[in-house]
């Protein structure tokens, strides 16, 4: 088949993307819920905020928003890690970041598939946070070996799903109806199965060492767990949450509200206790608790060195809790200490705290030869005190794993914390995923770099 009768993979990832997110609509009504309530609020706050609007046009920002979602998955074994990867990559998604959930309490770690090129970002950023699960954590030696021997028996894809992954890698690609079986296959591996693999004893048994590991174990495959708009205003969107019959979690993780908004700030309703028929149970009287909505908030990406002061400011946020009740709220807590991280795009930008994307602005565009030849030597700062250039805020596209680790928290029961001796193992999770995972703030250096390479090349042609 020649190349270029296959459908790119931008487009087969919106179909999927669209797919998915119309199944997770049937299987989970309230997903459709929360679709229409971040839908209204980012329309009212567009209306209300005409720079944001204006910025969001000029980047590009504003087409992807209301496609915009990330999904999370959970599985159980390398090799179905590594043929997840294979599947994402027919759809341009790649593994980046890597994340230690073991500190948290939670018995896996994780890296996001996503697009990683400023077009395909731009054309449709779906990511899915997925996770593996670490064996190697449960204590009980039987019951490890059980899970394992369970987690062996199953295949998570279909046989033709297989078949058009190998067919895809080999011959470059799908054709139009290919990719079509392609979506309709992959969906089948997210799809929420009421029945379960096991018999309600192994179950509990399973569910006692973590609900996670219950999750993971028990069933036919890694149900997509949720599926999650990005809102412009998380805070309207969490205080309407009620009013739409959504059990909200207690508070919005992340950063605080600022003016500038960095990072994610990531809020859920709480999972939905579901009935499950365990193996030999002709009653169907089981129920199981996995699957919840969840609302983000995306802001700037941080520098390492902007990455390091939030993690330092969230650690003393968090050690000023644990000073008991005399303690402030959580929410007044967050707001004092976030007081040091500066909150201007000026500042983020002249401080290297985050990164941003530089546009030639009209002015630029318009210098005569012998200025553009004069512009493209002068450094960035002298450009943009000039008005010759923009700098436009890079949307942070990944997660956090104190956030992550907080909404698995939410919902798998609070009270549930286990400790485990935290440790992690990037190459030991590379190794199950048959590939390196991209280190996200590189990325997002380099989008900076060549936004740089481009204004300056841009003048230089003016310049000629
Ligand atoms: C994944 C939780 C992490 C996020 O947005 O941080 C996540 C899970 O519960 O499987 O989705
Ligand atoms: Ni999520």
């Amino acid at each position: 088949t020649p190349a270029h009768t296959f459908v790119p993979s931008d487009e087969i990832r919106a179909r999927f993307s669209s797919a998915m997110s119309e199944m997770y609509r049937d299987e989970v009504p309230q997903y459709g819920t929360l679709i229409e309530l971040v839908a209204d609020i980012n329309q009212r706050t567009l209306q209300a905020e005409p720079a944001l609007l204006a910025r969001m046009q000029r980047s590009g920002e504003l087409a992807r928003l209301g496609v915009e979602r990330h999904g999370a998955i959970r599985v159980g074994t390398a090799a179905e890690l590594s043929m997840l990867r294979r599947l994402f990559a027919i759809m341009g998604m790649e593994p980046v970041g890597y994340y230690d959930l073991s500190v948290a309490g939670v018995p896996v770690h994780s890296t996001a598939f996503r697009p990683v090129s400023d077009a395909a970002l731009l054309a449709n950023p779906f990511r899915v946070f997925t996770s593996l699960l670490r064996l190697d954590l449960i204590a009980d030696e039987a019951l490890r070996a059980q899970a394992a021997a369970i987690l062996a028996r199953r295949n998570i894809f279909t046989e033709r799903a297989l078949a058009l992954i190998a067919q895809s890698e080999a011959n470059g690609g799908l054709t139009d109806a290919e990719a079509d079986e392609f979506v309709g296959e992959a969906l089948e591996t997210f799809r929420w199965h009421s029945e379960s693999t096991v018999d309600g004893a192994t179950y509990d048994a399973l569910h006692k060492a973590h609900r996670l590991i219950a999750d993971v174990v028990c069933f036919k495959g890694p149900h997509i767990n949720h599926l999650t708009p990005r809102t412009l205003d998380i805070d309207a969107a969490q205080a309407a949450m009620p009013a739409r019959g959504m059990d909200a979690k207690d508070v919005v993780e992340g950063p605080p509200r600022r003016a500038c908004p960095i990072l994610l700030r990531q809020t859920s309703f709480k999972a939905l206790k579901e009935t499950v028929r365990f193996a030999g149970d002709a009653t169907g009287a089981g129920s199981h608790t996995a699957r919840f909505g969840e609302i983000e908030q995306r802001g700037v990406a941080l520098t390492r060195k902007g990455r390091a002061l939030y993690d330092q400011l969230l650690a003393q946020v968090r050690d000023m809790g644990s000073a008991g009740s005399a303690a402030p709220d959580y929410g007044s807590r967050l707001a004092q200490v976030f007081e040091a991280f500066p909150d201007t795009h000026e500042q983020l930008r002249r401080q290297d705290l985050a990164f941003y994307r530089f546009t030639l602005s009209d002015e630029g565009a318009a210098l005569a030869a012998g200025e553009a030849a004069a512009a493209a030597a002068s450094d960035l700062d002298a450009l943009i005190a000039r008005g010759l250039a923009q700098a436009e805020p890079i949307v942070y596209e990944d997660f956090l794993p104190v956030s992550a680790a907080g909404i698995f928290q939410s919902n798998l029961g609070g009270e549930e914390q286990k400790q485990y001796a935290a440790h992690a193992a990037q190459q030991a999770f590379e190794a199950d995923l048959g590939a390196r995972v991209h280190d996200e703030i590189a990325l997002y250096e380099q989008a900076q770099q060549r936004s740089i390479d481009q204004l300056r090349s841009a003048l230089r042609t003016q310049a000629a």
